[in-house]
């Protein structure tokens, strides 16, 4: 193996080990909600290639409002699926959609976009 194809090897495993890096690690985003006076825990999330933050930490048995901003027209990203909680939603592009919940059980929830693709997940402690 000459120099030029070990400095390839090198920078295409390094590319590799990033990628991988990037999906799995870095693209995590937690947040936890946020409580009104009224006791209704809010987060807002953003859709755009995905869900940010595509963690979403709240208490059970207090009411939550999710307001997910589609800040894209990808349309991977119009739906939005939230299985556990019997909801199925279509998310204008360029704006809010609020969607509520009342969590009774602890867990962790799943959302997807329509095809599954993009993920996010709803943490109720
Ligand atoms: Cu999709």
């Amino acid at each position: 193996m000459d120099t030029t194809a070990l400095i390839v090897t090198i920078a295409g495993v390094g590319l590799a080990a990033f990628v991988l890096w990037y999906f799995f690690f870095s693209a995590r985003q937690t947040a936890s909600a946020v409580s009104t006076s009224g006791g209704v825990q809010e987060v807002a999330i953003t859709v755009k290639g995905g869900y940010s933050p595509d963690v979403i930490e709240v208490e059970h048995g207090k009411p939550v409002q999710l307001s997910f901003y589609r800040d894209e027209e990808n349309s991977c990203s119009e739906e939005l699926l939230m299985p556990d909680f019997n909801i199925r939603r279509d998310l204008p592009a360029f704006k809010t959609t609020l969607v509520e919940l009342l969590p009774q059980q602890t867990g962790k929830f799943e959302f997807t976009c329509g095809m599954g693709m993009l993920r996010g997940s709803l943490v109720v402690k």
